[in-house]
């Protein structure tokens, strides 16, 4: 028996995809702009923002050439947006300021792949609200949907909740900082700036670096366990900044200079950490007993972005491919244990890791070279969009889109159920195919008649994973 060529041609392709949903892996961001290990094979992917979103990834299979790879761009969030900001750009490389904490929505155990749809961030900068009806504040943890219209904010648990739990009055701004959730032990968080809070006991100066629980018994989650409301002064600090400190200490790791960090400053990002069993519960004040998990976290001191876990008093957290931070006094924490490439031969990179959640995703990604064509009526050349896939054909189609925000169709699960859930319609026309046989590839755009301006967008497509892929969007600014 022999299959057909064309089954055979596609046959090794569906391989890496099926990988990456039984692999565990981490979507994060970083906190200063980095670079990927891999190169991303010369695109302009390898260029990795603080209002990104990466995924610890690998190239080569397993744990052979870990590399911090590009999963949701910001073009991507630009087209998910729309124009919020009411400039007449789609392009706003402002957006969001930086994502400082992820979450990921609660998925089927089985083939169950975060996306740009089901990843929840919280900014560090206001999204505007031109388009969408409800905003998302640096206080808020939330995404951006397509029901009942395109750039829609959708709420893991806003701003209010957050300032009920702590006892404070509604509007208090805040700036959550890190997240993560489970359904028995509620929401974990920490903030950006220290505030006098009234917590489970009672009046409480909150800092930066300690971490608090929501527990799950104040916590009513909705039907697809979003924050649906929450319990007036339930929060509780589960580990407070002086145990953190400790942790840090004991964990023994570098920065990116090479010294012990003695610190924490700044709790910066969490996830539960279910490799061990739970450590004993906090007991905040009084009699109050609250569960806690181990977490993976990382502190504003962890530069060349290491990661840390509870577990063993603190410890060097132990990825999927090996410890992810320098044992102090080993030399410097540089980067690529992370996925991303050191500052220079003497310093590794300057990020600490700023969000992270557990995440098996599809990655499939589209990012133009130029995000925006400022040719005023004179025309000009064309651009260039990168492609990264697991696929080896990407088929790319263009759209002449209208001035307002296109409109996005959710297709998965019957189509795309690994990658990016959504096609953009109604008028995609087929531009050109784009290989990507490492991984990468790119594809010319059309070039601009003499007269013409709006947007373009892009959208690829591929044969393969659950059967058909769709790639994340992407749209063009011509003026
Ligand atoms: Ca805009
Ligand atoms: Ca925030
Ligand atoms: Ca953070």
């Amino acid at each position: 028996m022999t299959r057909s060529p064309l089954l055979r041609s596609f046959l090794p392709l569906c391989l890496p995809a099926v990988a990456v949903a039984q692999i565990p892996q981490f979507a994060l961001t970083f906190s200063q702009p980095e670079t990927t290990a891999s190169g991303s094979g010369g695109t302009v992917l390898q260029n990795l923002r603080p209002n990104e979103i990466v995924t610890y990834d690998w190239l080569a299979g397993p744990c052979a050439t870990v590399s911090a790879e590009k999963f949701v761009p910001r073009t991507c969030f630009h087209t998910m947006a729309g124009d919020e900001n009411g400039d007449g750009l789609y392009w706003n490389p402002a957006l969001f300021g930086t994502i400082d904490a992820l979450c990921g929505r609660q998925l089927p155990a089985v083939a169950g792949t975060q996306n740009a749809r089901t990843l929840f961030w919280s900014p560090s900068a206001a999204m505007g609200t031109t388009v969408s009806a409800l905003p998302l504040r640096p206080g808020d943890v939330g995404h951006i949907v397509n029901l009942p219209g395109d750039g829609q904010v959708e709420y893991f648990m806003r701003q209010e909740q957050f300032n009920q739990a702590l006892g404070l009055a509604p509007a208090t701004p805040i700036d959550v900082d890190a997240i993560a959730f489970s359904p028995n032990y509620g929401v974990l968080f920490s903030l950006d700036a220290d505030i006098a809070a009234t917590t489970v006991c009672g009046p409480t100066f909150v800092r930066d670096g300690d971490i608090l629980c929501v527990p799950g018994w104040a916590v009513t989650w909705t039907p697809d366990l979003r924050v649906g409301a929450v319990m007036p002064n339930s929060a509780a600090v589960v580990f407070t900044e002086a145990q953190i400190d400790a942790l840090v200490v004991n964990a023994g790791v570098t920065d990116r200079f090479g010294a012990c960090i003695p610190n924490a400053v700044d709790l910066e990002s969490i996830e539960i950490d279910w490799s061990a069993p739970p450590p004993p519960p906090a007991f905040p004040c009084g009699g109050i007993a609250i569960p806690r998990p181990h977490l993976i976290f990382a502190t504003e001191t962890m530069t060349g972005g290491s990661l840390l876990t509870t577990v063993g008093g603190g410890t060097i957290y132990a990825g999927p491919c090996g410890p992810v931070g320098t044992p102090c006094p080993g030399g410097p924490t540089w980067g690529p244990q992370i996925g991303i490439r050191p500052a220079s031969t003497t310093t590794g990179a300057a990020s600490f890791v700023n969000a992270i959640t557990d995440a098996r995703v599809c990655r499939y990604v589209l990012e133009p070279q130029q995000h925006v064509l400022p040719y005023f009526g004179a025309g000009g050349p064309p651009t260039t969009i990168d492609v990264g896939s697991p696929f080896l054909w990407n088929f790319v189609f263009i759209e002449i889109a209208p001035p307002v925000v296109p409109v996005s169709l959710t297709v998965a699960p019957a189509f795309s159920a690994l990658c990016f859930p959504d096609l953009y319609t109604p008028s995609l026309t087929f531009w050109g195919a784009a290989p990507a046989p490492f991984g990468f590839g790119s594809i010319a755009t059309p070039a601009i008649p003499p007269l013409w301006s709006g947007k373009l967008l892009f959208q690829s497509l591929a044969f393969g994973g659950s059967g058909l892929e769709l790639s994340t969007p992407t749209v063009i600014d011509v003026q």
